[in-house]
């Protein structure tokens, strides 16, 4: 989980094949302290949207390098090789890139750093596809087969095509790799543009926009898979669009969980919506627990005081918390660890993931810590949020490691595990199967990865979480909407 595989050294390849195209995500170093089962639960929706929009007349092929399976395919060497580039595998990305480019074949750099650093992109590609990659992939085929491939192609997150995008080609996937590959989308952009978040880039336009939901419902049914994860930033930004996709996907008797800010349960009929859909996890970017924190991020947000109580709307809905905690702020001061870890122990949010802030480049925080002289180094394999890369204000560096770890350890522990469990009796047994498979297992995961039993393992465990809430939330719509009970139904959320 550390290393990529070694690429052959020179051979004798045939020239590359015509119409022939790959597209890869690259590998990146797993952090050992989280769990790395997360890197197998749900596939970004990158490739699979760009692979939909190729022409019926190439042959087009995916490779994720996280799957362990060695080298990418290089025989036949395709004419196109398509590469995801994010800043934690953008050194990987450049390594497959002038590879793939000694063998003859025209590599095309996209994804979000390519679009936050252009320049430090450009020598390493034929082509850049910088932002919106569905519109451009497309052009950038005509282009190669004409012989003009041009330097740079842009995207827009602004026109208004959004809702006709073709359905992701999920049937390239290879689906015993992943917890499920029904990865799904159905918006982009968020209502707030948190200093921190890569939606802050500079120069990134991207207007909040919705999708048919009976589009997204009908490819939820399409891919058979009894679980899906919504990969939006922020599900619930519109209200009114939520309880629509929630009325699209409750006839599947599916489940799913998905990203949104804690001020869903402003209104709880959303939250009983988003129950009787099939909602069975959430995650939160909780942040901070510091208001302070929270305010200088510029996050629009109700305050943290009043958390837990918003916690157990969801709880009571058999809705799963994952909470994201970030840490690091200037109002953080060496408690802030024990305090946070023992508030999700006291709300029993199910699963929790922490992250040492990270400035993205192009972002107002890179730019003002860099100007306060505080950045540490650009080694963006360690820009990854498992590593300190900034001078903090109120502790050391090591401070923020060491309680990032601690973290980590606490959490993953049997007794914190124990003491977060489902007040639901009935519900424990998958809880805590979930839970060591998910948290306890890292010894085992490459393992499983590699035989592709990832999908295999989980299947029965989602199941079971599938069947209870389907049961559970009988029970919901028949008692009305005052009715959700303090019942939590284990979810596939880990
Ligand atoms: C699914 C997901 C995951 C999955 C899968 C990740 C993977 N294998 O890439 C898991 C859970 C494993 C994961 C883990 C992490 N993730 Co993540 N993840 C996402 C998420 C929610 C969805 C990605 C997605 O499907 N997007 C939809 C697609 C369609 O959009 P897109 O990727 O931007 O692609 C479009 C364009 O960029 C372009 N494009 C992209 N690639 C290419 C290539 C070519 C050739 C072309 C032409 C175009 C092109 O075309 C696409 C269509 O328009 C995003 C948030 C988000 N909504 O994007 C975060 C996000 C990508 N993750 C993020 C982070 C920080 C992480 C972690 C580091 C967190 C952690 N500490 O664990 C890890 C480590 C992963 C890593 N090193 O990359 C950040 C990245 C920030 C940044 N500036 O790099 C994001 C943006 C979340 C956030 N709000 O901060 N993640
Ligand atoms: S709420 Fe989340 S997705 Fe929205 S801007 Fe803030 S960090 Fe980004």
């Amino acid at each position: 989980m550390r290393d990529p595989p070694a690429l052959p050294g020179p051979t004798a390849n045939a020239p590359p094949e015509r119409h022939r195209a790959l597209l890869i995500q690259p590998f990146y170093r797993k952090d050992p302290n989280a769990s790395f089962g997360k890197h197998v639960l749900t596939p970004s929706l990158a490739l699979t949207s760009i692979a939909a929009a190729t022409p019926p007349h190439w042959r087009i092929e995916l490779w994720d390098e996280n799957l362990l399976q060695g080298p990418p395919p290089a025989d036949p060497i395709p004419q196109v090789v398509g590469i995801s580039v994010h800043l934690t595998f953008a050194r990987r990305a450049y390594e497959l890139a002038a590879w793939y480019r000694a063998r003859g074949a025209r590599v095309i750099l996209g994804g979000l750093h390519v679009l936050s650093c252009p320049d430090e992109a450009r020598p390493h590609a034929d082509a850049l596809a910088i932002g919106e990659g569905v519109q451009t992939w497309p052009e950038i085929l005509a282009d190669v087969e004409r012989g003009c491939l041009q330097a740079e192609y842009r995207g827009s997150f602004t026109t208004p095509h959004y809702a006709q995008d073709p359905a992701p080609a999920r049937h390239l996937l290879p689906r015993r790799s992943f917890l499920t590959t029904s990865s799904l989308i159905a918006t982009r952009g968020c209502h707030n543009r948190c200093g921190f978040c890569y939606l802050a880039t500079d120069g990134l336009r991207v207007p909040y926009q919705m999708r048919s939901p009976a589009q997204i419902a009908a490819e939820f049914a399409a891919d058979d898979q009894p679980y899906g994860v919504f990969t939006d930033n922020n599900l619930g930004s519109n209200r009114a669009f939520l309880h629509e996709l929630c009325a699209a996907l409750q006839p599947l008797q599916k489940i799913w969980s998905a990203a949104v800010t804690i001020d869903v349960t402003d209104d709880p009929a959303s939250v009983r919506a988003m129950a009787l859909a099939g909602c069975t996890g959430v995650f939160i970017g909780f942040e901070s627990l510091h208001g302070p924190n929270l305010t200088a991020a510029r996050k629009k947000t109700p305050a943290p005081d009043d958390y837990a109580r918003r916690v157990g709307i969801l709880h009571r809905h058999g809705i799963q918390v994952n909470g994201s905690f970030v840490f690091g702020f200037d109002g953080d001061d060496p408690d802030v660890f024990e305090r946070t870890v023992r508030w999700i122990e006291r709300v029993r949010l199910e699963c929790a993931t922490f992250h040492i802030l990270t400035p993205y480049p192009g972002t107002p925080m890179f730019r003002e810590l860099e100007r306060q002289g505080r950045i540490l180094h650009r080694d963006w394999d360690r820009y990854d949020t498992a590593h300190v890369v900034f001078a903090p204000a109120r502790m050391s560096a090591e401070r923020l490691q060491q309680g990032y770890e601690w973290c980590y350890d606490t959490l993953f522990s049997l007794g914190s595990i124990w003491r977060r469990r489902p007040t639901d009796r009935g519900a424990v047994p998958a809880y805590l199967a979930m839970s060591l498979l998910y948290k306890k297992a890292n010894w085992l995961w490459p393992w499983l990865i590699r035989h592709r039993l990832v999908g295999p393992a989980w299947r029965p465990l989602v199941e079971l979480s599938r069947r209870r809430h389907l049961r559970f939330r009988a029970a919901l719509a028949a008692s009305g909407p005052a009715g959700a009970r303090a019942a939590t139904v284990v979810s596939a959320g880990v």
